[in-house]
């Protein structure tokens, strides 16, 4: 029998459709599903007719494909991932590739790399984003593991992925073993970030000027349109999905809808990574505490019945008050990418990576949840400079950081005088503010606390005009202790 190009296990959304991707783009497909009851409907349904082979049993799977083969694995992430790959090894020759595209944790996927790298396999852990509807129709796609693997599917790839304005497929190889699904990890974590800040717009023009769905989703739409610095996906469906009324009782579906958001695990990790490296991402983390914050309901309603957050009225002009929430919105978002890209750069750092920044970013432009105009512009900082050092600095974001801070500023001080937390968009604020101070006083505080109350020492600047810390002829940081208890508080080098 004519063997197939590729395999792929899994029969879930995501799965699915991008089996009809790929078979859409030429290539023959074996697929195989834990439950064989969804592999036939498959097969009665959606396959039917198309060059897909049906498998029921992972020898029948493996010796159904060419070789070296190449399998797909798009199961939910942690052990079952780990339970095909053990079931694989016996069935696989030297040389084959397995590819886990589903959202795995890239520690596991630096492991599972090593593991199967001993045994003579190769090993993809890509990302894949876009969701169902980019699964079919073209993904962006972040595949890390050895360059020879890529090298395998690199045609493929190129041919599902989403394709951005200019032709360039979504997709490029982004480095060693767990670099692809860091990627993908951080993404999901930009995403979160950009969610939030749009939900704080929503509800500070629901509380500030009283406005109803269908008034906020034509602001929504447009800041959708050509040209506008917003214009995104996530944009576009959160306009959409305002319009929408409930079926029912013809109310807008989104005040039906409780305001519980769950999450899978990315979110989370992307803030954990950033507290083992040592960045700051304070406006993605502040998105996940809101979700956080948000399942706890029955909490909420207890102390919203306790507490009382008197709002007030906002006086302003509506037409001054979208404006300043668009210019906030975009340099808000700014800063989170940027949060997000320093944690990228750290981690290429730690990790040996060697991460290219414009070229993950170029990936993003289409295919993905988080694909922007905007991107475009980020892109182009990076391919002028891949050593700035944070993305604020670029030249076209230093301009957007002196041009809109106060708007920045306004929209947070108005959406708390009308009572909406806006964490997101403080977070944003606080950010920027924090990464252009000199001289951070409340760190001077801290340093001078910890000294007293524990001889943990400090260093010191090189004058009260001069912010530099200060150094020996070597170049070593100089550290000081001050004898708190002694009298005269005698100050001794350490
Ligand atoms: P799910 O995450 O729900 O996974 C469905 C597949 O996992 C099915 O084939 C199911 O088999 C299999 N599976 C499960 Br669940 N538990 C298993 C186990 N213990 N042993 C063996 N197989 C098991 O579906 P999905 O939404 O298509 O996502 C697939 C992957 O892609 C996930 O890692 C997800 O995080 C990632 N992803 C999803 C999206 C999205 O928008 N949905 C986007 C990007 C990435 P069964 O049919 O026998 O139950």
């Amino acid at each position: 029998m004519k063997k197939q190009n590729i395999g792929l296990i899994g029969l879930g959304v995501m799965g699915q459709n991008l089996i009809l991707n790929m078979e859409d783009k030429g290539y023959s497909v074996a697929v195989y599903n834990r439950t064989s009851a969804k592999t036939e409907d498959f097969a009665k349904g959606a396959a039917k007719s198309r060059n897909i082979l049906p498998t029921h049993s992972l020898k029948e799977f493996a010796s159904s494909l060419e070789t070296p083969r190449k399998i797909i694995l798009l199961v939910k992430q942690g052990k079952p991932v780990d339970d095909y790959i053990k079931k694989l090894i016996p069935l696989l020759d030297k040389g084959d590739l397995i590819i886990d595209a589903g959202n795995s944790y890239f520690k596991d996927t630096v492991r599972r790399n090593k593991e199967l790298n001993d045994l003579g396999l190769l090993f993809i852990g890509t990302g894949i984003s876009g969701g169902e509807e980019g699964a079919l129709k073209g993904p962006a796609i972040m595949p890390g593991g050895q360059k020879e693997a890529y090298n395998l599917v690199e045609d493929m790839f190129k041919k599902i992925a989403a394709k951005s304005y200019d032709g360039v497929p979504c997709v490029s190889y982004i480095g060693p073993d767990g670099a692809g699904h860091f990627v993908k990890m951080v993404h999901n974590g930009i995403e979160y970030g950009d969610m939030q800040l749009i939900g704080e717009c929503v509800w500070a023009f629901k509380n500030a000027l009283d406005m109803n769905s269908e008034e906020i989703a034509q602001i929504l739409t447009g800041w959708d349109s050509n040209d506008n610095v917003l214009r995104s996906y996530l944009v576009e469906i959160t306009g959409e999905s305002m319009k929408e009324k409930d079926k029912k009782t013809g109310e807008y579906l989104v005040d039906r809808t409780a305001d519980i958001t769950r999450m899978k695990g990315t979110g989370t990790w992307t803030v954990q990574s950033a507290l083992e490296l040592l960045v700051p991402i304070p406006t993605i983390t502040a998105a996940v505490f809101s979700r956080e914050m948000s399942q706890d309901k029955d909490l909420r309603l207890k102390v919203s019945k306790r507490l009382s957050t008197f709002k007030e009225k906002y006086v302003g002009e509506k037409e001054r008050f979208i404006e300043i929430a668009h210019d906030a919105l975009y340099l808000a978002k700014i800063s989170s990418y940027a949060q997000g890209m320093a944690l990228l750069q750290a981690a290429s750092k730690e990790y040996k990576w060697d991460l290219n920044l414009g070229e993950i970013v170029k990936g993003w432009r289409s295919g993905c949840i988080i694909r922007a105009q905007f991107l475009d512009e980020v892109t182009k900082a990076y391919e002028k400079n891949p050593e700035i050092p944070n993305l604020l600095t670029a030249p076209r974001f230093a301009e957007l950081v002196k041009k809109d801070l106060n708007k920045l500023a306004n929209f947070i001080e108005i959406a708390h005088w009308v009572k909406v937390p806006a964490p997101a968009m403080d977070n944003a604020f606080d950010y920027i503010l924090q990464l252009a101070s000199p001289v951070m006083v409340s760190a001077q505080v801290s340093a001078l606390q910890r000294d007293y109350f524990g001889a943990h020492g400090y260093f010191k600047l090189k004058g009260i005009d001069d912010p530099e810390v200060m150094t020996t002829k070597e170049g070593k940081i100089r550290e000081f202790h001050t004898e708190w208890m002694l009298p005269g508080r005698p100050e001794e080098e350490i």
